[in-house]
């Protein structure tokens, strides 16, 4: 792929304005900054500057792409400080959020993701928009930054000063990746991106989250796999608003097509994702370009009819609210296996109910009798 010319169906002047976009994700250390450490060795490069929480919300209003990605790494870090800065910067922003079309997109890993979302993201800008594309891969450390490996794929997007690229967030809890994946949401709408690409491995519970997070919820599928193969659940199909055969070209094709009927058939029996839209299978091809223009379409008359019937504006207040209980549920568990009187008895407790000397309730009482009454020292 390193040597990939350009596709006919590629849109012209999409790619033509060169810029570096494919901004590094955090690095190294846990708060983000690594960059402003003499960690070793001569400086190299400018010096990274800390700015002031106008100086981040002036520079991502203008569209600063430097400032914007800057404004990703301390939303991203994990430093009490830089967090207490990033909210406030949020908090400002927070009036000129919202005015994008959020997609999430997944699939098994290698049906086209990458891929697609190049196809995808070049006729769009061609169509005017302004592209963010961002990932949300909790599922390992390893794969930070994959995104990064996929500059190949996204070769001519990753270029395009109008689409902004944007590997993972350094690893930490679900809940982290999805604070950290919605804030970087809001602020590239804050920049101006009217068009939040949101790329998932469809694995483990990432689907749940990206569904969270976005309007409209594309799964990318193969054909010819069988769908043991390729690990789709039918939990999977029922958070999509769209079902993709992908790679439908060559020999590929007309398998595709069966498959879309057999895949459109089923959809006839399970919920809609999404109150008074119908999910449909459609089928395309990353590689020539086919049906893309089409999904685009799906997804226009998708705003359309949940915007007049008032859905779109309801699952986004309802995901903001979600999102508010969500944390609270994290820091109160977080805050009850960190309780010094909880850490005291629990190891106590557990052995006593898992010798059948504690009924579960009572453990649960005494647990969290400890959370709430005790002061953590006293018995
Ligand atoms: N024939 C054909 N091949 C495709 C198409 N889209 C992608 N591919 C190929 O499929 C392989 C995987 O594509 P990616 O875009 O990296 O897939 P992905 O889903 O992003 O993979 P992960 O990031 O690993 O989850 C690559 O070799 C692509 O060239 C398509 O439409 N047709
Ligand atoms: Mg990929």
């Amino acid at each position: 792929m390193s040597d990939k010319k350009r596709p006919d169906w590629v849109p012209e002047g999409a790619g033509a304005e060169f810029t570096t976009t494919v901004m590094k994700g955090v690095e190294g250390g846990h708060d983000g900054f690594r960059g402003n450490r003499s960690s070793s060795g001569p400086r190299s490069g400018p010096k990274r500057r800390r700015f002031s929480r106008d100086e981040y919300v002036a520079g991502v209003r203008a569209g600063d792409r430097n400032i914007l990605a800057q404004t990703i790494t301390l939303v991203e870090s994990n430093s009490t400080a830089h967090m207490a800065l990033a909210q406030e910067v949020i908090k400002e922003l927070l009036p000129d959020t919202g005015g994008s079309i959020r997609i999430g997109i997944t699939g098994v890993p290698g049906v086209g993701k990458s891929t697609f979302i190049e196809a995808l993201g070049l006729s769009l800008i061609a169509k005017g928009h302004r592209v963010a594309v961002l990932a949300v891969d909790p599922s390992s450390t390893v794969t930070r930054g994959s995104i990064l490996g996929d500059k190949t794929r996204m070769e001519l997007l990753s270029r395009d000063k109008r689409a902004f690229i944007r590997p993972s967030p350094s690893s930490g809890t679900l809940g982290g990746v999805t604070r950290k994946s919605r804030e970087t949401i809001l602020v590239c709408e804050a920049a101006g991106f009217d068009v939040i690409l949101v790329e998932t491995v469809g694995v483990g519970q990432s689907e749940t989250t990206v569904r969270s997070m976005v309007d409209f919820f594309l799964l990318l599928m193969l054909t010819g796999a069988g769908d043991e193969l390729q690990g789709i659940k039918k939990g999977i199909m029922e958070l999509a608003d769209s079902l993709l055969i992908n790679k439908a070209d060559g020999d590929n094709k007309v398998r595709a097509q069966a498959a879309k009927a057999e895949y459109n058939r089923a959809l006839h029996y399970l919920a809609p994702a999404t109150e008074g839209w119908h999910t449909q299978a459609y089928t395309a091809s990353a590689m020539t370009g086919d049906g893309i223009d089409n999904i685009l379409e799906v997804i226009d008359k998708f705003r359309e009819t949940t915007g007049k019937s008032g859905v779109f504006e309801q699952r986004r207040r309802s995901q903001t609210l979600d999102w508010v209980y969500s944390m609270v549920e994290e820091h109160l568990l977080a805050s009850f296996f960190n309780h010094a009187g909880v850490k005291e008895i629990r190891s106590e407790v557990e052995f006593q109910v898992v010798e059948g000397h504690l009924p579960p309730t009572v453990a649960v009482q005494r647990l969290i009798q400890q959370f709430e009454n005790a002061p953590p020292l006293e018995n």
